[in-house]
């Protein structure tokens, strides 16, 4: 089953940052291994669709922080390697033992378990030399090696692995906890595509970096919540997966806990406070405020 990307209610930022990165990413991912199925699986896992959510956030900030088309281009492909290394470990049957990822089988369905935990980790590798082999004409090394940080902090154990080990362990009981949980599991890596483009922006500036932590913190936590209403009000046709996949696991969602209203409550309080920031950075009416409006419209 296809999903219909290209429909006109998809903000033009959201089009346009799919198009660019994954014309990119067919370009820059290896192409073939001569001993083994492995480029195929981490080609079939990064350009099998998605919304490409979290390029779009980066290119949205590109000109108004003049950072230089590059550098976008590479942080964006290094944050859609890293985000699909982890949806194929997440998916496998040790974690989330998911069939299906955005409507088709999953990395580990095609190619079996140990080549889908290669190919996870052969993207993450991959993410690894995007960054490195940014141009010094876009960043310095010194803004390389800020950036390389970022990623690195967003990823570990005090970022999405360490966010995805509490979910695992069951750890989270109640509203902060769940929270926090998701701020690590789902924020930390839309904060890391945006922090690290503004290190390679004229303008970077220790308030910038922290508006966009703020930004991003909010706006991860709006997502994930968004995300856990899909799965009990969404339908399995749009979200690419089985409805009610989160209940069936156990998984100690917000939802659980606090019910679908306060949910709701929730996610509206985080958009309302990413917009905050959005104006303390006057780019209302931007891009930016078109993605942060989509990821509550959405659908899928
Ligand atoms: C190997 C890097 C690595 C990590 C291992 C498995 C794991 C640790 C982390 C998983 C974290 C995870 C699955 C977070 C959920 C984030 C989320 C809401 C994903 C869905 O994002 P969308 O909707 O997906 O942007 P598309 O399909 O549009 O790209």
């Amino acid at each position: 089953m296809d999903i219909e990307l290209d429909t006109p209610t998809l903000p033009s930022a959201l089009l346009t940052a799919k198009n660019r990165i994954e014309g990119l990413l067919k370009t820059w991912l290896p192409v073939k291994c001569e001993h083994s199925t492995l480029t195929e699986a981490m080609r079939y896992s990064a350009l099998n669709g998605g919304k490409r959510l979290r390029s779009a956030l980066i290119y949205a900030i590109q000109d108004p922080f003049s950072i230089p088309q590059a550098a976008c281009d590479h942080i964006a492909a290094a944050i859609e390697c890293v985000h699909a290394s982890s949806l194929i470990h997440d998916d496998l049957p040790a974690l989330d033992d998911d069939d299906l990822r955005r409507g088709q089988p999953a990395c580990h369905i095609v190619y079996g378990e140990a080549m889908a935990i290669l190919a996870g980790d052969g993207l993450m590798n991959f993410a690894y030399e995007c960054l490195l082999k940014l141009p010094e004409s876009a960043a310095s090394a010194e803004a390389k090696l800020a950036m390389m940080q970022c990623l690195v902090s967003a990823i570990g154990e005090q970022g999405m692995v360490g966010g995805q080990a509490r979910e695992f362990d069951s750890q989270a009981k109640n509203e902060a906890a769940i929270l926090e949980l998701y701020a690590l599991k789902t924020g930390a890596l839309m904060g890391a595509g945006l922090q690290m483009a503004a290190h390679a922006s004229p303008l970077n500036s220790p308030r910038l970096q922290a508006n966009l932590a703020q930004l991003s913190h909010h706006l991860g936590l709006a997502f994930q919540i968004h995300d856990d209403i899909l799965d009990i009000e969404g339908c399995s046709e749009h979200i690419g997966k089985p409805q009610f996949s989160d209940q069936d696991e156990n998984k100690q969602t917000l939802i659980a806990l606090v019910g679908m209203e306060k949910a709701k409550q929730l996610r509206d309080h985080h958009i309302m406070s990413t917009k905050h920031v959005v104006s303390e950075l006057a780019l209302e009416q931007t891009a930016l405020s078109e993605l942060i409006d989509f990821i509550i419209q959405r659908q899928f």
